[in-house]
C-alpha cells in the first residue's frame, strides 16, 4: 500500500500526528552535520545555496564548512526551473526528502506510513486554506520545546509581515492548457519548455509560473534586518527556499498539481519525447537515499506516484475547476483555452522594445497582425471546427532581467482603445494573470550566458471576444504590468520584448 498525502488542514488548525513527527524529524535533521547527506542542510543545499548569505544568516556557523567539491557538484545546486524538468526534478527532490524524514520519523518511534502533508492554498472547500497552518508560525511545540517547523525568515508580503494570498496568487488556469510543453525553448504549456538541463533557464511553464513562484514570493516576502539590510526570507530565493519547513508542503501541493492536471481531461498528457523521459541529457539526476548512499533517476520514472520507488498518492486529486458560464459562453463554441496540439508558432506581433517596471509598473502598446487576429477571432465564433483551426494565442513577457526575486505583477490586456464594452457586456480589457519574480536573479545571470525570464498568458479567450465584437480594434494591443507588491529599494526589473504569438494546429 502507498502512503498517502493529506492536506495540511484535514484536521484542522491544531497539532496533529502528522505534524508533531515532521516537526521531530526535522529537529532531528537540523541537528546533523551540512555535510551529512539526510542532513537538512544538505538536504536545502541540493535545491541551491549560497555561502555568503548561509554565514550572513547563521545557517552555517563560523567553524562549519560546506560539503567538498565532488560532493558538492553532485549534489548542490541542482533545482530545475524555467524547464520541462521542473515537474519531475522536484517530485524526485520532494520523495527523496519524504523518505530521509520518514526514516527519522520511525526511527524516533512514529508511524510506518508517515507522508509529507501538501498545502491546498487554492481550495475553496477549506476556510483557511490560504492561511499559513499555525503549525508552522508557532515559537513553541504543545510541550513547550522550540518548534523546528518555525523560522524567523519567512517575512510574507504584507506589511504586517504575514502572508496575504490573493485570487489570482493561487489561481489554477494553469489546470486549463492542454499541452504539457508548447515546444523546445518554449515557454508556456503545463509544464514548461524543452531544454538540457536548467538550474535557471527560462522557459517556464504555467504552474511554475502560477500558484508556484506566487506562493514562493508570498511567503518568503524580504525584510529590513539589523546589520543586515534588505533580506529576502528563506522562501524568496533558490538558495534558501529549502531551509523553510513549509516549502516542501507547497512543493507537495505543486506536485499534486501535475496529477491532478493529468487526471482532469484525458488529452492531458506527459511527454513523449525521449529527450524529457530519459532526461536530463547532460546526465542523470541524483538524489540521496536514507542510507546516504545515490539514487540515480530520469523523469520517466517520475511519472507514476505509486511505483515502488516513489510509493505515495494524494488523498484528493478531483478536478477543482468549476465550470462557470461566461456571458459569452452560451453562444461560443467551445474552443477551451490553448487547446492545439502539433503546434507551429507563429510571431503575430510585437512591442518592438525593452520596457523597464517602474513604481508603478509599465504599459506598452503591441503592434499586432490585424488580418490574422481578424480570421482568428471571426472563426471562433463559427464553430468548434472553424474555432480549433484558429488555434490558441499567446502572449509572451521575454527576457525578464533584473535583481528583485520578490515582486508580483499583475498583467492586464485590453484592445480597442476607444474603451467601452462588447455587445455581450464584457470588457474588452482582462486580466490575465499574475506572475513573480522568484528566480529572476538566477535567470537574469550574464555570467552563465542566461537570457532572463520568460512567461507566457494564454489569451485565447480574449482574442475570441474580439470576434463577438462589433466594433474591434485590432491592429494594437495595451498591455499593462502593475505591480502589486514589490521589494523595496531594488532596481526594478526589465522586459526585452512583449510579443504575441499564434499556435495552429
Ligand atoms: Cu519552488
Amino acid at each position: 500500500m502507498s502512503r498517502v498525502r493529506r492536506s495540511v488542514w484535514s484536521e484542522g488548525p491544531g497539532w496533529n500526528e502528522t505534524l508533531i513527527w515532521y516537526a521531530k524529524a526535522v529537529g532531528v535533521m537540523t541537528q546533523r552535520p551540512v555535510t551529512e547527506r539526510t542532513s537538512w542542510r544538505f538536504l536545502a543545499g541540493m535545491h541551491g545555496y549560497h555561502e555568503g548569505h548561509w554565514r550572513a544568516l547563521g545557517v552555517l556557523k563560523p567553524e562549519e564548512t560546506l560539503p567538498g567539491g565532488t560532493e558538492l557538484d553532485m549534489f548542490w545546486s541542482k533545482c530545475q526551473h524555467g524547464s520541462w524538468y521542473f515537474l519531475p526534478w522536484h517530485r524526485g527532490y520532494l520523495s527523496a526528502f519524504e523518505q530521509i524524514v520518514l526514516s527519522a520519523v520511525v526511527e524516533a518511534g512514529g508511524p510506518q506510513d508517515w507522508a509529507l502533508p501538501y498545502w491546498n492554498y487554492s481550495s475553496t472547500a477549506e476556510p483557511n486554506a490560504r492561511k499559513v497552518h499555525p503549525a508552522f508560525t508557532a515559537p513553541n511545540m504543545p510541550d513547550g520545546t522550540p518548534n523546528p517547523l518555525y523560522t524567523r525568515f519567512r517575512f510574507g508580503n504584507s506589511e504586517a509581515g504575514e502572508v496575504i494570498l490573493s485570487d489570482l496568487d493561487v489561481d489554477l488556469g494553469a489546470l486549463s492548457d492542454s499541452v504539457y510543453s508548447r515546444g523546445w525553448n518554449t515557454a508556456g504549456g503545463f509544464g514548461g519548455g524543452g531544454s538540457a538541463t536548467s538550474h535557471n533557464a527560462g522557459q517556464a511553464g504555467s504552474l511554475e509560473r502560477t500558484p508556484h513562484g506566487n506562493v514562493h514570493t508570498a511567503v518568503g516576502g524580504a525584510a529590513e534586518l539589523p546589520g543586515l539590510g534588505e533580506v529576502p526570507g528563506f522562501m524568496s530565493l533558490f538558495e534558501t527556499a529549502g531551509l523553510d519547513p513549509l516549502f516542501w508542503l507547497h512543493h507537495a501541493n505543486i506536485d499534486r498539481l501535475w496529477e491532478v492536471w493529468l487526471k482532469r481531461d484525458q488529452k492531458h498528457r506527459n511527454p513523449d519525447d525521449a529527450r524529457w523521459l530519459g532526461g536530463p541529457m547532460d546526465r542523470p539526476f541524483v538524489m540521496p537515499r536514507p542510507d546516504g548512499s545515490e539514487w540515480h533517476f530520469a523523469s520517466a520514472e517520475m511519472v507514476a506516484t505509486d511505483a515502488p520507488l516513489l510509493n505515495y498518492v494524494y488523498d484528493d486529486v478531483s478536478d477543482p475547476l468549476v465550470v462557470t458560464a461566461g456571458l459569452t459562453e452560451g453562444l461560443v463554441p467551445p474552443a477551451h483555452q490553448g487547446e492545439v496540439e502539433a503546434v507551429d508558432t507563429q510571431l503575430i506581433g510585437t512591442n518592438g522594445t525593452e520596457i523597464r517596471l517602474g513604481a508603478g509598473g509599465a504599459t506598452t502598446e503591441v503592434a499586432v497582425d490585424e488580418q490574422v487576429l481578424r480570421r482568428a477571432s471571426e472563426q471562433m465564433t463559427e464553430g468548434p471546427e472553424a474555432a480549433a483551426a484558429a488555434g490558441a494565442f499567446f502572449l509572451t513577457l521575454e527576457s525578464i532581467r533584473g535583481l528583485n526575486n520578490v515582486a508580483i505583477y499583475q498583467v492586464e490586456v485590453d484592445y480597442g482603445a476607444a474603451g467601452g464594452e462588447l455587445p455581450s457586456g464584457e470588457a474588452r480589457a482582462m486580466i490575465l494573470g499574475s506572475f513573480s519574480t522568484f528566480g529572476l536573479g538566477e535567470a537574469s545571470a550574464l555570467a552563465e550566458g542566461n537570457d532572463g525570464m520568460t512567461l507566457t498568458f494564454d489569451i485565447t479567450k480574449l482574442v475570441q471576444r474580439m470576434g463577438f465584437d462589433t466594433e474591434p480594434n485590432l491592429d494594437r494591443l495595451r498591455v499593462s504590468i502593475v505591480p502589486r507588491s514589490a521589494a523595496r529599494g531594488i532596481e526594478p526589473p526589465t522586459i526585452g520584448r512583449v510579443n504575441i504569438y499564434q499556435d495552429t494546429p
